[in-house]
């Protein structure tokens, strides 16, 4: 018999999860998926109205704890108001999911905009740097927590006309690997998770409210849906308080990486 206990969850104790990016997408499907689950919710985004309603609807129906907290992650002192006026009773944050990205543009690097870049960066980078600095400290604090990271294929491979949002991408993986070294010797595990192409509000965004364009990229093709996602991460986070999930790469079945993607005829 080894030395550890197989599980340790305890299913009776209710946790709380701290997801950003829960109004749409990814952030969002994980919300429901932990919620199912009996978790309790701190959920974020800019906008308030559908994330007082997601939060109302959780409640409703899973009755678990929703903390609605409408800020953007870009904006720093916006990001320390939320995180550090939070309630005594949500400071015991087990998870934190940093999911809010966008790409913005599909242009070739020398026409890119560099409005576009910032806003990358700004989002998927500094946001996450921001959210995380203000969280990690609390889990020292209480002595456990798990750092959700959500990176993309386009952070393990660079794509034609992709340049900065893989480069922000490629930022995430350097920082999960940085952070799971410095947050070692307290415990807090830290996790990348990787999906391939997502159906979502994701390529709306990117092709700036061209709806058409943004079908296209999932045409003839059956992409990954949100809950793969939220199963996913739901999975890292549930295993054993012995066992850290560093990396998962997940596509849809007809796409092997960032450059072949079988579409049916
Ligand atoms: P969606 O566009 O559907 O959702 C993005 C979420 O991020 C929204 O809730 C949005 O909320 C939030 N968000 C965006 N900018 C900000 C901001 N400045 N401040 C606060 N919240 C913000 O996209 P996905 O669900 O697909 O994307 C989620 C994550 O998954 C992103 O990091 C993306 O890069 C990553 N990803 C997506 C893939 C895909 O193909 N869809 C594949 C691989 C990774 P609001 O607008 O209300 O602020
Ligand atoms: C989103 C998936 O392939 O468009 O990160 O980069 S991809």
């Amino acid at each position: 018999m080894g030395k550890k206990p197989i599980t340790d969850i305890n299913m009776n104790q209710q946790k709380t999860i701290f997801i950003t990016g829960s109004t749409a997408g990814i952030g969002e499907a994980t919300a429901l998926v932990f919620a199912q689950n009996g978790w309790n919710l701190i959920l974020t985004g800019r906008r308030k109205e559908r994330l007082d309603a997601i939060a109302s609807k959780i409640e409703e129906t899973y009755k678990v704890n929703v903390l609605p907290l409408s800020f953007d992650v870009r904006n720093k002192a916006a990001v320390k108001d939320a995180i550090s006026n939070l309630p005594n009773n949500w400071k015991g944050i087990d998870v934190l999911v940093n999911n809010a990205g966008l790409a913005i543009g599909r242009d070739a690097f020398q026409n890119s905009q560099i409005e576009d870049w910032e806003i990358m960066i700004d989002t998927n980078i500094k946001g996450l740097l921001y959210v995380s600095r203000l969280i990690s400290p609390m889990m020292i604090e209480n002595g456990k927590g798990h750092i959700i990271n959500i990176s993309s294929i386009a952070g393990r491979q660079v794509y034609a006309n992709g340049h900065v949002y893989c480069a922000t991408k490629h930022a995430v993986e350097a920082l999960s690997q940085a952070m799971r070294i410095d947050l070692l010797k307290h415990h807090i595990k830290v996790t990348s998770i990787q999906p391939g192409m997502v159906e979502t509000e994701f390529s709306v965004v990117r092709f700036k409210g061209n709806k058409e364009q943004a079908d296209s990229v999932y045409e003839n093709v059956v992409p990954l849906v949100a809950q793969d996602v939220a199963e996913t991460i739901y999975f890292a986070a549930t295993r054993p308080s012995h066992v850290n999930i560093n990396e998962i790469m997940l596509t849809c079945t007809a796409q092997a990486n960032a450059f072949y993607l079988e579409r049916e005829k």
